[in-house]
């Protein structure tokens, strides 16, 4: 009877068109699917059982499909059912979905978690949105699936840019809905020190905040406010639950004992033990590294270590090792004579003691120490360790070779604060690289051999946020749109062998996957569209699911959607988007709409200029940068004199480096002259650029006046103009 009225419920719901979901879109891609006939209805009505263990899996299940939740009881049918089978693995899983109901059976905790994740992705995108209406069909199947890797890691850098609880979970939710199971978690660097410790209050309460009257020098354009933050102790326990809940494992890394400006700044008694030169840097210490000579400092790491080892559950603690600047080692006495003392010959040799002292801690709390790959370059690191391989493929690949468990993490296909395009925002010392290029990472062609895989634990990508800040304008999507879809690149990595096909994952991305981001709110980066010019047609395209749309220089900047090719003889007047949901491209046209003219130009200033970056680099459009010999005090001002007055639609006077902002004019105002004789003054600068929008006259010079006494910094750093042309 009950089923006869299912069946019937069934029809009807097929009729009035509730959702059908698609089956084989599905991110990281299984191991084994395959298609049955039929399908299950959920309705109101169907529970949810489980396993005693997984009580708080199926509550999570419950967020996405509002079923009643109960213990298992041995009874089956018309129920999704939440198992463990001891004979699978802990992270592999098995999910059936037949016409009388849903088994998912994991080999522990993970393995169901994966399960559920894969269930969802076979029901309809808007089950991410929280808005599941019932009842929803989802066709018979089975899956049988488990991960290539155990360790499938992302790390976040909350230290330089400050990101609350609320929004790290959510970060944590989205990756977790890819299968992606560690966050490391970096908490300290040189800007931000991010976790309360309670034994020495001051880290947090004084170095989670920069800016203002705060020790820690703000950067990046922040330079008058005071802002930031740090985790409570409580707080941080609360966002493990959370993760666990996930099946996301949290690895706190301290960064030691370089990267450590802002613990130097609270405390300073940490540093080497002499005067530093400070002409160089406007007065201000910028020494980052903790004396290894000081035997308060090992006490002091203690009682943190100690602490963080208490609030974190994980095996494992990053203690950093990356980037230490051995010369602040060798200027200072007591390093000098415990060199000596020991028989060392340089840095490398100190810092394997430091490390092994901080490796000796970390172990007798019970607890694995991490490291980055510079720690263990010459050997000499406690070989139970866990090395992070970011530097090369060959790093990576040393480390495993070496015999230490690796994460395989180079920064030219796992960092995501590279750019993704080149005229798109972001660092470039890695790569310049988009989720297609992170796709192709594959070990078997980067000569991982037999040995060396043994050592691989996983992967994992990051997103170090020193130019985060720079971007408040896309708050708080930037990440989202430097991770994803890149994450969802890596999660395939993470999951499934070699060898995979770009063309099918393309094809999973846009046809089902997007729709699922979008459900999750996620602003994800679209891929730029297609666009080519032939015989007076313009024509542009999209991937099949996303919207197209043109604006045209010249007009106000209204989006017209593309509908088909475009007449024109004015190519380079159109620049192109696609949009899917709150995601977007970056803009994409014909060569010619992105071409900046580069017109004969003289930097002068009232500041001199450095020795070694001379003001002729600034005029030189070859990407280099000058420096100011100075740091720039209120009144100062800097001269751009064209050879030729320019006709241009925009005009962009920029200080600072090219990916980040720093050193910049902080506050000021623009003038401009046809003449090069008299200015006047046209507007402030915008984030410390000056900007000339649509000029309807010739420019002749442009100067940019500081209105503001220094920003800390010792020098300025200035680039060429930004002469966008007149596309007639
Ligand atoms: C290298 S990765 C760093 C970070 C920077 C990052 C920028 C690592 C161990 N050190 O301090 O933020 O590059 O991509």
């Amino acid at each position: 009877m009950i089923r006869h009225l299912l069946a019937a419920i069934s029809a009807l719901v097929l009729v009035v068109g509730p959702s059908v979901a698609v089956a084989e879109n599905i991110v990281p891609e299984p191991r084994s699917y395959e298609k049955r006939n039929g399908v299950f209805t959920i309705l109101t009505t169907t529970k949810i059982t489980h396993y005693p263990e997984l009580r708080s899996l199926a509550k999570y299940l419950a967020e996405f499909l509002p079923l009643p939740v109960r213990e298992y009881n041995g009874e089956a049918g018309g129920d999704i059912v939440l198992r463990l089978n001891k004979n699978l693995a802990d992270e592999e899983y098995r999910l059936s979905i037949g016409e009388q109901g849903i088994v998912i059976e994991g080999g522990a905790y993970g393995g169901a978690f994966n399960g559920v994740e894969t269930l969802l992705q076979l029901l309809p995108a808007k089950v991410y949105s929280g808005a599941m209406a019932l009842p929803v069909m989802v066709g018979c199947c089975e899956v049988e699936d488990a991960p290539r890797f155990a360790y499938r890691g992302f790390m976040l850098d909350v230290s330089r840019t400050w990101m609350t609880a609320g929004e790290v979970k959510r970060f944590i939710a989205v990756m977790a809905h890819h299968k992606i199971n560690k966050l490391h978690f970096h908490l300290t660097d040189d800007e931000g020190w991010r976790v309360e410790i309670l034994s020495h209050p001051e880290l947090a309460e004084v170095g989670g905040f920069r800016g203002g009257d705060s020790p820690v020098a703000a950067i990046y354009g922040k330079w008058g406010e005071r802002y930031g933050g740090y985790y409570t102790q409580q707080e941080l326990r609360d966002i493990v639950d959370y993760a666990a809940v996930r099946n996301v494992e949290i690895i706190p890394e301290i960064d030691l004992p370089g990267h450590s400006r802002d613990l130097a700044k609270v405390m300073p008694g940490v540093l080497c033990n002499y005067e530093p030169t400070l002409t160089a840097s406007a007065g201000y210490d910028r020494r980052n590294v903790l004396c290894a000579a000081k035997e308060s400092n090992y006490t002091l790491l203690k009682d943190i270590l100690g602490e963080i080892a208490a609030i974190f559950p994980s095996r494992y603690i990053h203690i950093g090792g990356d980037e230490v600047a051995f010369s602040q080692w060798l200027e200072c006495p007591d390093c000098k004579a415990l060199m000596a003392a020991r028989g060392m010959k340089d840095g490398e040799e100190l810092q394997a003691l430091f490390m092994g002292r901080l490796a000796e801690i970390v172990e007798g709390l019970g607890k694995v120490p991490c490291v980055w790959n510079e720690a263990v370059a010459g050997g000499r690191f406690t070989r139970t360790s866990q090395v992070y391989g970011w530097e090369s493929i060959a790093a990576a690949r040393k480390a495993a070779a070496d015999g230490y468990q690796t994460v395989v993490m180079p920064g030219q296909y796992f960092y995501f604060d590279m750019r993704q395009s080149q005229r798109e925002d972001g660092h470039i010392w890695a790569a310049i690289f988009d989720a297609r290029k992170c796709y192709s990472f594959d070990f078997t062609e980067q000569g991982f051999t037999a040995d060396e895989m043994r050592n691989v634990q996983g992967v994992e990508a990051s997103f170090f946020s020193e130019a985060y800040l720079a971007h408040r304008g896309m708050e708080p999507d930037y990440l989202y749109y430097m991770t994803y879809p890149r994450i969802c690149s890596l999660s395939e990595i993470g999951w499934c062998g070699d060898s995979r096909s770009w063309d099918d994952f393309y094809g999973r991305l846009t046809a089902g996957h997007y729709s699922r981001l979008a459900a999750m709110d996620v602003d994800f980066r679209l891929f730029p569209p297609k666009v080519s010019y032939a015989d007076g047609v313009l024509t542009a395209s999209a991937d099949d699911h996303s919207r197209l749309y043109y604006t045209v220089v010249g007009e106000d900047g209204t989006e017209h959607e593309y509908k088909g090719p475009i007449t024109t003889d004015k190519p380079q007047l159109y620049a192109f988007r696609s949009r899917f949901g709150g995601a977007v491209s970056p803009e994409a046209g014909v060569e010619a709409r992105f071409r900046m003219a580069q017109p004969a130009v003289t930097v002068t200033s009232s500041i001199p200029s450095s020795t070694r970056y001379p003001y002729t680099n600034a005029a030189s459009y070859d990407g280099r940068i000058a420096y100011t010999g100075r740091t720039c005090k209120l009144d100062d001002w800097i001269l751009y004199t064209f050879d030729e007055p320019v006709r241009c639609r925009r005009m962009e006077i920029r200080t600072g480096y090219i990916q980040l902002r720093r050193c910049i004019f902080e506050q000021g105002y623009v003038e401009v002259s046809e003449d090069g004789e008299t200015f006047r003054r046209i507007g402030d600068l915008e984030s410390g650029i000056g900007v000339i929008d649509n000029p309807d006259y010739a420019i002749k010079a442009v100067r940019i006046v500081s209105t503001k006494e220094g920003n800390g910094e010792a020098f300025v750093t200035l680039q060429s103009p930004l002469v966008y042309p007149l596309l007639q």
